[in-house]
């Protein structure tokens, strides 16, 4: 398999910790999104949005989104299981998840920033703006968090909603807020960073590293 990533992209992020938790191996491609690689015309053939991850199966298929590509990856290959099987305990996982993939990230990300500035706001105001949402965004998380034993965001074992927080967070740093608010979060991420699922998908340790 081919992962079609970027290393300080946290949807890609995610999908690295969801490989490693699976100890899958695939070959990474990067496309460097700060050049415009996402917009390569080869590029949007496999992946229309032009956006990172994508994931291309060694049958041709491609997946994209990062949520859906980790819930293939989970049904295909279920140990360890990244989402519990009680029917409600896995939509409040996956409610978690997505208060962050489909409703924090989403509007910080490179394509909405670069829009701000060419809207006329400056660079300073882009970062004040993804500041917010991180805000935003994890103070919720951090209450339904707060609501499960620990030290992981549900429990006792790892799952989607620690691999969805443990990239934001790594953003949320990028964009100089101050995390020590979501103590709840600290405690589910020190217990992922103990993994090296999680410590060896952190952008730095990735090849494309700048
Ligand atoms: N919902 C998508 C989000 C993907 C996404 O926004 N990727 C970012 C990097 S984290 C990207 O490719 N940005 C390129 C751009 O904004 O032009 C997913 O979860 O896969």
């Amino acid at each position: 398999m081919k992962l079609h990533g970027y290393f300080r992209s946290s949807a890609a992020w995610r999908v690295r910790i969801a490989l490693n938790l699976k100890g899958l191996d695939v070959e990474h491609v990067s496309h460097h999104l700060r050049h415009g690689g996402q917009r390569d015309p080869a590029y949007l053939a496999l992946n229309p949005q032009g956006l990172v991850p994508t994931l291309a199966l060694d049958d041709g298929t491609v997946l994209t989104q990062s949520l859906a590509i980790i819930e293939w990856l989970d049904e295909t290959h279920p140990q360890p299981a990244l989402l519990p099987k009680d029917p409600i305990a896995r939509a409040k996982v996956r409610a978690f998840a997505q208060a962050i993939a489909c409703d924090t990230h989403p509007v910080q990300n490179l394509k909405v920033l670069n829009r701000l500035r060419e809207l006329g706001h400056d660079g300073a105001v882009a970062l004040a703006w993804a500041a917010d949402v991180n805000i935003d965004g994890l103070s919720a998380c951090e209450q339904l968090a707060a609501k499960n034993s620990g030290p992981f965001c549900f429990g006792s074992e790892p799952g989607l909603a620690d691999i969805c927080l443990v990239p934001q967070l790594g953003n949320a740093r990028r964009f100089k807020v101050d995390v020590t608010k979501f103590p709840r979060l600290l405690q589910a991420e020190a217990a992922a960073m103990e993994l090296a699922a999680f410590r060896d998908a952190v952008p730095d340790r990735q090849a494309d590293a700048e």
